[in-house]
């Protein structure tokens, strides 16, 4: 399963395309725009939001309420190109519309434009906005329908924003996601979420951006998604290539991680023991459910960082594209802090992954017969 997204941030609407979809998946859509407002959510994010109110439009691929194995087609409209018509037209003479030429650090602006021979950043700025992952989060959708059958569950949640950091969970794949769900940050933890919303608010007064780390968790997998074989088989490289490929995100762990590193071997992994019933456990999960580029049959635990973001309303040197002068960077309407908002988008592409694996590993033309595969599966490694 895969998917591919078209739609500038200001242009009339975002699209998604997702191929590789098994037949007879049920889904619904509004469990779909329910992800879309946890990604429009989160304290910090600025007026772009109470513009837009995401919601998906299918325009291929279901039919009442089931895949049909055909590519599923997405779109979610974006409310603010009525007032961008002048600026994002398709056609017509660019004469009017205002340039920007102030590339911002951070930004694809000034690689992007270099890249392209392009002298208006906006020709660049407009795709790579993390508006883009709207629809992302619509193509998921697909994903989180098929792993929902499949009984794996995918979530999120906040550890720190801005160097205010939550207490510790013993098992992040066992937060409590109503918890985390009530949060305005996305944390699971009261008090660090009350000092996170302070920290933005101090941010936000002095023009400044924040960033921060979140866990994405998935439970119910089975032992051996994924491969070892060869490098594109690693599930772990696929996992973090795919979170990695998230706006703004400049690192990726699985398990403990870095930490790893500086922990001697005999208490870096996990035993492997044998119950009956149960068959093998494992008593810890540094790994975080990932050993040689496969699942391991514990929960999934990733964690990513995400730098601040790069348009501020104090902004860094830059240099004028058309001038050569030294300048102020382009300053735009933007977030403060993205991170509960990331986090959500990080799952979906957990979820796009995950699904894709269970579709490598047990046949993707139809659902029933990858619950087949995987119910044959089960029984076998319990033997
Ligand atoms: C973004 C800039 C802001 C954010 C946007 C990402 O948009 P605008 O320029 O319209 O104010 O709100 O995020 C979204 C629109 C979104 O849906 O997440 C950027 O430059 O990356």
């Amino acid at each position: 399963m895969r998917y591919v997204t078209a739609g500038e941030s200001h242009g009339r609407a975002l699209v998604a395309v997702v191929t590789g979809v098994p037949a007879g998946v049920p889904v619904e859509l509004a469990r779909i725009d329910a992800d879309l407002a946890r990604r429009q959510s989160g304290y910090g994010r600025g007026g772009r939001m109470a513009i837009e109110t995401d919601r998906v439009v299918a325009l291929s691929g279901l039919r009442f309420g089931r895949t049909l194995g055909s590519p599923v087609a997405l779109t979610v409209a974006n409310r603010d190109w009525d007032n961008w018509t002048d600026v994002m037209a398709p056609e017509g003479d660019a004469a009017d519309a205002a340039r920007v030429t102030a590339p911002r650090p951070g930004h694809a602006d000034l690689a992007g434009c270099l890249k392209t021979d392009a002298s208006d950043v906006r020709d660049v700025l407009e795709r790579a906005s993390a508006r883009e992952t709207a629809a992302r989060v619509a193509a998921a959708g697909i994903a989180r329908a098929l792993l929902r059958e499949l009984g794996v569950t995918v979530g999120s949640f906040v550890v720190s924003i801005g160097g205010v950091e939550a207490e510790p969970l013993a098992d992040p794949s066992a937060v409590d996601q109503a918890a985390v769900e009530s949060s305005d940050v996305r944390c699971p933890d009261p008090a660090a979420s009350a000092a996170m919303r302070e920290r933005i608010d101090t941010a936000a007064a002095e023009g400044e951006s924040l960033g921060g780390v979140f866990v994405v968790y998935a439970r119910g997998l089975v032992p051996g998604l994924g491969g070892y074989a060869q490098a594109t088989d690693r599930l772990d490289a696929r996992l973090a290539s795919a979170v990695m490929s998230i706006p703004a995100i400049k690192g990726v762990e699985i398990g403990d991680g870095f930490a790893l590193a500086n922990t001697p071997g005999s208490r870096a992994h996990d035993p492997i023991l044998y119950e009956a019933g149960a068959g093998f456990v494992r008593p810890s999960n540094h790994a975080g459910g990932l050993e040689g580029g496969m699942t391991n049959g514990m929960p999934l635990v990733l964690r990513a960082a995400m730098k601040p973001i790069p348009t501020l309303m104090r902004p860094l040197a830059s240099v004028d594209l058309e001038t050569l002068e030294a300048v102020e960077a382009a300053r735009e309407r933007s977030d403060v802090c993205a991170v509960p908002a990331a986090a959500v988008v990080a799952e979906s592409e957990v979820a796009m992954v995950l699904a894709d694996a269970h579709c490598r590993k047990f046949g993707s033309d139809c659902l029933g017969d990858m619950l087949a595969a995987l119910g044959a599966y089960r029984a076998r490694i319990a033997r």
